[in-house]
């Protein structure tokens, strides 16, 4: 690849968009100097390798493709079925799965598939063999109806929100909360870890047909073999969301009892994650799910995104690569040393540190609401994201926790030394915002907050983002 390569591509990228509406061309480049200059901790984003994103921007965006590789409902798919079975193969290689289906377009459609493939082949399948025909066309009225009713009357196991469980894994304002009776598991009030014994006693109350595991604000390991013989001990199907690890499995930081796929009867990830690909999603499974699976689209999806699943292909290509090993472990390295630095200057961690990409912040330590932290931190130039803590007082909306995270900053170079400096940032901004008079309200000197957000930007300073493209 010649030098310029990249800055080229964009370049150009730039210059056709420009002559149809300027002002696109000039929010896309604004948003790369944002990136550039700001902390970014968001616990759920990255940075897409310049091959991912420019894998998005072609011909595929204009092709139908509902159906899977060689069973289109559509002609012309055969380029759609190379870019699909590649991803779909580098994704069972990477993550040692026997079914991938890479068609999800976020990490909710993913669960959607997941739920509705597991409904299908538990509630839906035994009925019809029941009735003695093939598909639910065939079903009498009467059949239909209670078929219906009983799909709607499953249940579901998951870890309650604010335990650090997503709002897909049952959560009423969400589909997942109406489709399934839920109820959850939270962790332990002493420890903030997952309870095993309880949730072992839950599902034993309960008996769930779907036990949820997976997280997007716990900050520690999971152990899948424990939830699977839970699971097993009650008939529940154990379903996997590792939306937020997928980049530490597939890089071999969670091996063993702490990588679902082994473990798991089926799987979600979304793509953008710490596994740093286009922003989709993916389900892996084994053979008895695969079929259903595969009727994801046009059950539950939309036409599929040929060209997002390109970038998956490319990203996951990237992913099998030796080096994503190395980043997978300076992530969690970084995460930690960030909690280290963070405990040493006083801060209250959610279960006192992490295993994982990610580090809970229990604000009201510092006397601040979720809201009020999150808010003085980006007005100091660093980007975080308010989230509840377990039994948090303040709600969904206010939150009393602020949750950090380290695949971006690692992608960009950024090591132990510099968690350290983000520590001392982090806790110089909340240990000197004072609570303002309500939850959202807050006061922070700015002469404090711009100096701040100077030291953020020189810490950046020597690790460039996307050094390769210079737009001019
Ligand atoms: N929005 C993602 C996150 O931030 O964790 C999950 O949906």
């Amino acid at each position: 690849m010649s030098p310029n390569a990249e800055s080229t591509a964009f370049r150009s990228a730039l210059e056709v968009i420009r002559a149809v509406e300027p002002r696109v061309a000039d929010a896309i480049g604004a948003e790369l100097a944002d990136q550039r200059e700001s902390l970014k901790l968001i616990a759920s984003e990255n940075y897409a390798s310049p091959a991912t994103l420019l894998a998005m921007g072609n011909w595929f965006s204009d092709k139908y493709a509902e159906g899977t590789v060689g069973r289109r409902f559509y002609a012309g798919c055969q380029n759609v079925d190379t870019v699909e079975a590649l991803a779909a193969e580098h994704a069972r290689e990477l993550f040692g799965a026997s079914h991938a289906y890479v068609q999800p377009h976020s990490g909710i459609d993913a669960n959607l598939v997941a739920f509705w493939a597991i409904l299908a082949d538990r509630v839906e399948s035994p009925a019809l063999k029941k009735a003695q025909v093939r598909q639910v066309n065939d079903l009498t009225e009467a059949d239909w109806f209670a078929l219906r009713r009983e799909l709607g009357n499953q249940r579901m196991l998951g870890m309650s929100l604010d335990a650090g469980g997503h709002l897909t894994h049952g959560f009423r304002p969400n589909i997942s909360g109406k489709m399934f009776d839920q109820r959850s598991y939270g962790t332990d009030p002493a420890t903030g870890l997952i309870d095993y014994d309880r949730v072992a006693e839950a599902a034993r109350e309960f008996k769930p047909l779907i036990l949820v595991a997976g997280y997007s604000a716990y900050p520690r390991k999971v152990n899948f073999r424990i939830m699977r013989e839970i699971a097993d001990s009650v008939g529940a199907t154990f379903m996997v969301d590792m939306a937020h690890f997928a980049g530490l499995v597939a890089g071999k930081v969670f091996t063993g009892d702490f990588d679902p796929v082994p473990h798991a009867h089926i799987v979600t990830t979304t793509t953008h994650k710490s596994l740093r690909g286009p922003r989709g999603g993916m389900v892996l499974c084994g053979p008895e799910l695969a079929d259903q699976v595969d009727r994801g689209c046009p059950m539950v999806l939309g036409g599929p995104l040929p060209h997002v699943m390109a970038a998956k292909a490319v990203a996951l290509a990237e992913a099998r690569r030796p080096d994503f090993a190395d980043y997978a472990q300076r992530i969690v390295d970084n995460a930690q040393a960030l909690a280290d630095g963070l405990t040493r200057r006083g801060a209250k961690l959610v279960t006192g540190g992490t295993d994982n990409h990610l580090v809970l912040i229990d604000v009201s330590g510092y006397g601040l609401t979720g809201r009020q932290a999150e808010q003085a931190l980006l007005d100091s130039g660093i980007v975080t994201n308010r989230n509840a803590v377990p039994q948090d007082p303040n709600g969904a909306w206010y939150t009393s926790g602020i949750r950090i995270g380290t695949p971006a900053l690692t992608t960009r170079g950024l090591g132990t030394a510099e968690m350290d400096a983000t520590a001392e940032l982090i806790h110089t901004v909340l240990s000197q915002t004072t609570s303002g008079e309500s939850k959202a309200k807050y006061v922070l000197d700015p002469a404090l907050a711009d100096k701040v957000s100077k030291q953020a930007t020189d810490l950046l300073g020597n690790f460039p983002l996307y050094p390769s493209v210079d737009l001019g």
